[in-house]
C-alpha cells in the first residue's frame, strides 16, 4: 500500500461516515439537483433498496474503506458484528471447506502484511481463504485486521473461512494489545466488547475435503474423533483447560505421547498421537498455526502435521518469513512464502520474489 493513513493518531467518529452510501451515485441520495430528478421516472426515484441490497452496499463500502487501512466507525462495527454472528452461527465446530483453498496462519494485527498476503495469494473472492486464527494482538493494526477479515467472511461466506485462535479471547486480548488498541482508536472499549463477543461464535476447526484437519493449536487428550469436536458447545470464552482450550493452545513436539505445555495451557503431542488421530479420522494431514516458524511453514511428525505462520517479521523484529499453503482440487499443496510489506517510516527495501515450493 502506498497510502498509509496514520490510524493510531486518528480518532474515529461514530457517525456520518457513509453508512450504506457506496462510492457510486445512488438514486435519491446525495446531490439531488433538479436536473437529475427530472430525468428519473418517479417509480424508480421512489424505490428504496431492500435490506439485502443495503447490506451488500454496506459491505462493499466497508471493504473499500478497510482496504485503504481506514477503520470502520463504531456504529458500523456494531452492524457488521450482528451480521457476522448470524453467518458464523450456521457454521460447524468442524466446518467443511471445499478445495481449492489457501490456508493461512497467524496474522497478529499486521495489517500491511495481510495486504501483502492478498497480493501474493490473490484477492478474495478470486482466491478462497481459510484463516486459522490469531488475527489480533502483538501488531499495531488489530482493529483493521480483524474488521477486514470479518467483513470478508460476511461478504463471501462460502469463500472465506475464519477459525478461532487462542488470542480471540477476552482475557488474552486484555494483555497483548487488542483491548488497548480499541480504547486508543475508539475512545472506549465498546468495539473490543463487540469483537470479543463475536469471537465466541468463530468455528474451532475446519476440514478441507474430509482430508486436511485445520485448527489453530493442536490435538487434545480428551478428543479422539472429529465427532467429539462437533459435540463441543463452543459459544463461550476460551476455557483455561479442557478440549476446547487444547484445540486452540496445543503444540506438536518431538517427544512422543502427551506432554505438559510450557505455555501453561493445552498439551504437547507426539508423532504417535498425530498419526493415530489422522488414521482414526480418515485424515491425511493436520494443518495448524500458533507457532513462529522461520520459513513461514514447517512440516513435522513425518508429514502428519504442518505448521503455517503468516505474520512476516513477527512483532516487527523476529526476522521470519511468512507463508500460506495453497491446496488445489487434488489436495496438492504449494507453499507461498513472503516477506514484510514496507511500512511508512521504514526504508523501502527490495522485496524478494516469492518462492514456490511443492
Ligand atoms: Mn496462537
Amino acid at each position: 500500500m502506498e497510502i498509509e493513513p496514520d490510524v493510531t493518531s486518528t480518532s474515529i467518529s461514530s457517525g456520518g461516515s457513509g453508512n450504506g452510501r457506496g462510492s457510486s451515485p445512488s438514486l435519491g441520495g446525495g446531490n439531488n439537483t433538479g436536473t437529475l430528478h427530472s430525468t428519473i421516472p418517479a417509480s424508480v426515484r421512489l424505490s428504496t433498496p431492500s435490506s439485502a441490497e443495503k447490506s451488500y452496499n454496506d459491505l462493499e463500502a466497508w471493504l473499500s474503506k478497510l482496504s485503504m487501512g481506514t477503520p470502520l466507525a463504531e456504529s458500523e462495527v456494531k452492524i457488521l458484528c450482528d451480521m457476522a454472528r448470524e453467518t458464523l452461527l450456521n457454521e460447524s465446530n468442524v466446518q467443511p471447506v471445499p478445495a481449492p483453498v489457501t490456508v493461512c496462519g497467524d496474522i497478529h494485527g499486521q495489517w500491511h502484511d495481510l495486504m501483502e498476503l492478498f497480493r501474493i495469494g490473490g484477492s478474495a473472492p478470486d482466491t478462497n481463504y481459510l484463516f486459522m486464527g490469531d488475527y489480533v494482538d502483538r501488531g499495531y493494526y488489530s482493529v483493521e485486521t480483524v474488521t477486514m477479515l470479518v467483513c470478508l467472511k460476511v461478504r463471501y461466506p462460502d469463500r472465506v473461512f475464519i477459525l478461532r485462535g487462542n488470542h480471540e479471547s477476552r482475557q488474552i486480548t486484555q494483555v497483548y494489545g487488542f483491548y488497548d488498541e480499541c480504547v486508543r482508536k475508539y475512545g472506549s472499549a465498546n468495539v473490543w466488547k463487540l469483537f470479543t463477543d463475536l469471537f465466541d461464535y468463530f468455528p474451532l476447526t475446519a476440514v478441507v475435503e474430509h482430508s486436511i484437519f485445520c485448527l489453530h493449536g493442536g490435538l487434545s487428550p480428551s478428543i479422539d474423533t472429529l465427532d467429539h469436536v462437533r459435540q463441543l458447545d463452543r459459544v463461550q470464552e476460551v476455557p483455561h483447560e479442557g478440549p476446547m482450550c487444547d484445540l486452540l493452545w496445543s503444540d506438536p513436539d518431538d517427544r512422543s505421547g502427551w506432554g505438559i505445555s510450557p505455555r501453561g495451557a493445552g498439551f504437547t503431542f507426539g508423532v504417535d498421537i498425530s498419526q493415530q488421530f489422522n488414521e482414526r479420522n480418515g485424515l491425511s494431514l493436520v494443518a495448524r498455526a500458533h507457532q513462529l516458524v522461520m520459513d513461514g511453514y514447517n512440516w513435522s511428525h513425518e508429514q502428519a502435521v504442518v505448521t503455517i505462520f503468516s505474520a512476516p517479521n513477527y512483532c516487527y523484529r523476529c526476522g521470519n518469513q511468512a507463508a500460506i499453503m495453497e491446496v488445489d482440487e487434488s489436495l496438492n499443496k504449494t507453499f507461498l512464502q513472503f516477506d514484510p510489506a514496507p511500512r511508512r517510516g521504514e526504508p523501502h527495501l527490495g522485496r524478494k520474489t516469492p518462492e514456490y515450493f511443492l
